[in-house]
């Protein structure tokens, strides 16, 4: 299997989580989204979406996405079970992973603070202000959503789940970003809990063979 990420994508290292939790082996090759390779024709043509992660499968497949990549190798092999079969914990767990990929990751894009300062003429204090305005708005709903759950080391069901290989990339990226997280002792305690495990610490961007150093 060959992944196609980029060390410090969030949507990459949704994946990385869930391959490592899952032990499954694979190439990862790096697609420098900060130089421009994933609008190069052969990227294009694996994702056209032109954003990492892409997976190749085993029998030649090409899937983009990285919810419709966990998704396939939570078929393909189910231990652990990351999207459950159980109907309301599925309906919990996807509400999560959606809110987090969905609804704050699409609007915080690189592309998108590109558009923003380039095209916009926005400056970069008032795009910080975007992304810290998006991640309140975001992750204030997933803390209510995890308060109103049974949510404790885990955002769903005291295991691992997709919904906690979302929240921690998600995570991680505003920490990054500088952004006030002191409101959601929730997410926070989850942050904690996951990232001393090892397929966590195994898919973290410093731990990545295309990292960049800072
Ligand atoms: N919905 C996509 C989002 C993928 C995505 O936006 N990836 C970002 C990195 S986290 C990217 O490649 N950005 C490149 C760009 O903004 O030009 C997924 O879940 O795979």
């Amino acid at each position: 299997m060959k992944l196609f990420t980029f060390f410090n994508s969030s949507a990459s290292y949704r994946v990385r989580i869930a391959l490592a939790l899952k032990g499954i082996r694979y190439d990862a090759v790096g697609v420098n989204i900060r130089n421009g390779e994933q609008y190069h024709d052969d990227y294009l043509a694996l994702n056209p979406m032109g954003v990492v992660p892409a997976l190749i499968t085993d029998s030649g497949q090409q899937i983009g996405q990285s919810l419709a990549i966990i998704d396939y190798l939570d078929r393909r092999y189910p231990e652990p079970r990351l999207i459950p079969d159980d109907e309301q914990q599925r309906a919990q767990v996807l509400e999560i992973a959606f809110a987090i990929a969905c609804d704050i990751h699409p609007v915080n894009n690189m592309r998108i603070l590109h558009y923003l300062g380039d095209e916009l003429d926005v400056s970069e204090t008032e795009k910080k202000r975007w992304y810290a305005h998006w991640v309140k708005q975001g992750l204030g709903a997933v803390e209510r959503l995890l308060e109103r759950g049974d949510a404790g080391d885990y955002c769903v069901g005291g295991r691992v789940t997709l919904a906690d290989c979302c929240l921690i990339p998600q995570w991680a990226n505003a920490k990054r970003m500088g952004c006030d997280l002191s409101a959601y002792p929730y997410c926070q305690r989850i942050y904690q809990h996951c990232t001393a495990l090892p397929a966590f610490i195994a898919a973290v961007p410093e731990r990545q063979a295309d990292v960049i150093p800072a």
